[in-house]
This record gives C-alpha cells, sequence and structure tokens, in this order.
C-alpha cells in the first residue's frame, strides 16, 4: 500500500541487513535495499516483491554522492523514509600490523564514516517529518575493546556516534538505537564460525526495537550467542 512504512537499509546485499529486510517486508515495511554488489540485491528485491515493495540501489556508504543518490531514490520510489538501518561494515585480522593501511582506511571510512553518511542524508528527511527511528549496528566489540583490534575501534566510534545521535534528537520524536552482536554466522566471517547467533536473531531484535510504542525508545540491544563469554 501506498503509506506503508519504509526502511532503508545499508549492507542489504547479505547477513544481518538481509534478514532484517526479510523481517521487515513480512511486517508489510517497503524496502530500499543499499550495498554494493547489485546483482544480490536485485535478486533480493524481487524476493520481496520488487517495483512497489523493494528497490535495491548499489551505493558505497563510504562515497558521499551514493549516499546522496539512496535517499534520492527512497523518496522518489516511496515518499517517506520511516526506519534507516546503517548496517554497512566489515572487518579484519587482528593486530596493529596486520592487514594493511589500505584495508584499514577502508574500514574506517566504510564503518564509522559511512555511518555518518547514512544519518546525514536521511537526517534532512526525518527532522521534516519529526519522526523517524535510526538504528546503527555496533557489536560487542563496540563496548569493549579487543586486543590489536581496529575493527573494535571502530566500532567503539559508532557507539559514539548513536548516542551523539540520541542526544541531538532527544527534542524529537526521532528514536536512535544501537545493535551491538555477538558472534554471527554471516559472510562477515571467512571461515563459518560453530556456536554463533544466526542473522535473523539479530533481525528480530531490529523488529523489536522498531515494534515499540511512541513513547519508548529502546536505546542499545546487546546479543551474544550463549556460550560467547567476551
Ligand atoms: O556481514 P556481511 P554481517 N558500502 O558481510 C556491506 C556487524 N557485525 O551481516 O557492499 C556499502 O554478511 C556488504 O555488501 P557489499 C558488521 O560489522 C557483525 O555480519 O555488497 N555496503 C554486506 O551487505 C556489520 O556492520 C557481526 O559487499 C558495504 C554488508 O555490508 C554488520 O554487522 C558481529 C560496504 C556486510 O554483510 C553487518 O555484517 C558484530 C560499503 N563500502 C557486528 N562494505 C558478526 N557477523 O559476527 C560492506 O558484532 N558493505
Amino acid at each position: 500500500m501506498a503509506d506503508d512504512r519504509v526502511m532503508l537499509i545499508t549492507g542489504a546485499s547479505s547477513g544481518i541487513g538481509a534478514a532484517t529486510a526479510r523481517a521487515a517486508a513480512q511486517e508489510g515495511y517497503r524496502l530500499v535495499l543499499a550495498a554494493r554488489s547489485e546483482e544480490r540485491l536485485r535478486d533480493l528485491a524481487g524476493e520481496l516483491g520488487g517495483g512497489e515493495r523493494a528497490v535495491g540501489q548499489r551505493c558505497d556508504v563510504s562515497v558521499w554522492e551514493d549516499q546522496e543518490a539512496l535517499t534520492r531514490t527512497a523518496l522518489d520510489r516511496f515518499g517517506r523514509i520511516d526506519v534507516v538501518f546503517a548496517n554497512a561494515g566489515f572487518g579484519g585480522s587482528r593486530g596493529f600490523l596486520a592487514e594493511s593501511p589500505e584495508q584499514w582506511r577502508s574500514m574506517v571510512e566504510t564503518n564509522v564514516l559511512g555511518a555518518a553518511y547514512t544519518i546525514r542524508a536521511t537526517l534532512p528527511h526525518l527532522r521534516e517529518r519529526g519522526s523517524g527511528h535510526f538504528l546503527l549496528t555496533s557489536s560487542v566489540a563496540g563496548r569493549r575493546v579487543l586486543p590489536g583490534s581496529l575493527y573494535s575501534v571502530t566500532k567503539w566510534a559508532v557507539t559514539a556516534m548513536g548516542e551523539a545521535l540520541r542526544q541531538e534528537l532527544a527534542e524529537t520524536d526521532i528514536k536512535v538505537t544501537l545493535i551491538e552482536p555477538g558472534m554471527v554466522d554471516t559472510p562477515f566471517f571467512d571461515e563459518r564460525p560453530s556456536d554463533a547467533l544466526a542473522d535473523e536473531d539479530i533481525a528480530r531484535t531490529v523488529m523489536f526495537a522498531i515494534s515499540q510504542p511512541a513513547r519508548v525508545d529502546v536505546n542499545e540491544i546487546l546479543v551474544r550467542p550463549v556460550h560467547q563469554p567476551g
């Protein structure tokens, strides 16, 4: 229907983002799906009803012009954005001599700047409407420091970003939620972990946060698999 709520998801081509898209579609959301893998987005948008229900758009979150274009597509296609899920991100090997300087740049630009750009591109619309909901995927690693982990540092930045945004928007009806997963079995890992959460476990936490009454703002949700100690 033309007035169904709209969720924009970055990092929607796999894992947590794709699972959340499926869960949200079940609840009647129209979807704007963003990532760099166009083909996967096209397939997922098709699976979720295509045209009137879901659109996929290539967007490198570290590129401001891509983010502006993404918001434009959402508004041109659906006329509104109710929920913004800034979820794109990736990790790498731990150690301050691991990976390469280029990999570090890309990780910081994706995980930190990318989330900030998503907020910046969509905030004018949410402010104009006076309502809406931002969710940012941080991590358990954004709550505790992991040895030698620049990834953990980027997720601490995302945790701070969520709280900074929440405080900025506290005078409005716009909500902000940090999603902080423990280990989740997704393509995030080159070798798939055992004893991990499933992507749909995190999708359910997102759906929980966005289905609360208007007066309730769930600020953060940290979810570990039962056997994860740290
Ligand atoms: O991993 P994966 P998750 N621009 O690899 C996209 C956090 N997290 O679902 O661009 C735009 O299946 C990439 O798409 P593509 C994690 O840090 C995870 O687990 O096509 N998009 C894909 O859709 C991340 O923030 C665990 O390659 C970009 C998506 O991001 C979020 O959960 C634990 C992009 C990654 O999907 C989703 O990761 C935790 C770019 N520049 C936090 N770069 C875990 N899995 O255990 C990547 O605490 N993407």
